[in-house]
């Protein structure tokens, strides 16, 4: 069994990115800058955008953080991403998603600058992303994109099947997969809530992704054996540690490992990658800003 080991091919990626800003420091260029904004006191977003502060940094970036209260009014968050939309010194920002439910998401991500959206959510660069053109890739799919190329993973002509059809991940994996290009050319099967014998589907399956945010869902009578299970489920259980709560994915991993050719672990496996690719995409970012 091989373990998909998200965390070292992040580390790999940041590494990758330092170099490039390195060069380009020397050469007198400021470092590029990726602000997030947090609304609320979440323990997990807290956590999710604290990591991105630090390996913003650990990579030579310019990292920000505009941290808001829960009762930030919709019009009131509206004018900081206008402001953000106008500030040069601001390469690419996020939105730390879920939002309050009295903020409209789409409205919020509609307000993106698509130019400074490194989340790729905004419908301008989902668009672009069906149609093949370069874009943003949304942080999470491409980070499974590029576990799956680095790791070696045929995917050509594979029963793919991707349990959960959000926005942030299931979605676009599945557009992106069937693909005419890297890591795609697969035969996609987007699975979610109202889908009828997933087993039957499962068993199939090549290469199973989950994004349903639901603990240990994917059990291994689920699946065939050599399968290749890429699990992008972080769910919090509360337990009795210091930070009063443990993260454990979609799929029951000890049970699944024993049958599969390999697997990603959580954590460690893709939510490393999402940073990682985040990261990437504000380079990118960046060195259309400069030009
Ligand atoms: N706007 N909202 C926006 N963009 C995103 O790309 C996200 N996502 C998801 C939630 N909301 C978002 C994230 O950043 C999930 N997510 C995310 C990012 C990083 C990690 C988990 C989720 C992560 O670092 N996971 C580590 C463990 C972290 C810990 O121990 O707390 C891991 O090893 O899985």
């Amino acid at each position: 069994m091989i373990l998909i080991d998200g965390k070292k091919t992040a580390a790999d990626i940041r590494d990758e990115i330092r170099r490039e800003v390195e060069v380009l420091t020397e050469n007198g260029q400021r470092a590029p800058h990726l602000t997030a904004i947090l609304v609320g006191e979440d323990p997990a977003s807290w956590a999710y955008v604290k990591n991105k502060e630090r390996q913003s940094k650990k990579v030579g970036f310019t990292s920000s953080l505009i941290h808001l209260s829960d009762h930030i009014s919709e019009a009131e968050l509206l004018n900081i991403i206008d402001s953000l939309n106008k500030d040069k010194s601001v390469d690419g920002y996020i939105v730390q998603l879920p939002l309050p439910s009295h903020i409209d998401d789409q409205k919020i991500i509609m307000a993106i600058n698509p130019d400074k959206d490194v989340d790729g959510f905004h419908p301008l660069n989902l668009g672009k992303m069906i149609a093949g053109l370069p874009t943003f890739l949304p942080a999470t799919p491409y980070g499974i994109i590029e576990l799956i190329l680095r790791y070696d993973i045929e995917t050509t002509g594979k029963n793919v099947l991707i349990i959960g059809r959000s926005l942030i991940v299931g979605r676009p994996l599945s557009i992106l997969m069937s693909q005419k290009r890297p890591a795609g050319n697969a035969t996609v099967t987007l699975a979610h809530s109202k889908t009828k014998n997933l087993k039957n589907l499962s068993l199939k399956a090549d290469i199973i992704i989950t994004a349903l945010g639901q603990p240990l869902f994917l059990k291994a009578d689920m699946v065939k054996e050599g399968v290749v299970v890429i699990d992008a489920g972080i769910n919090s259980i509360d337990d009795t540690s210091k930070r009063g709560y443990r993260l454990v994915g979609d799929a029951d991993f000890d049970a699944i490992s024993k049958k599969a050719k390999a697997i990603t672990p959580v954590p460690g496996g893709v939510g490393p990658m999402t940073i990682a690719m985040l990261l990437k995409n504000t380079l990118k970012a960046y060195k259309k800003n400069l030009s």
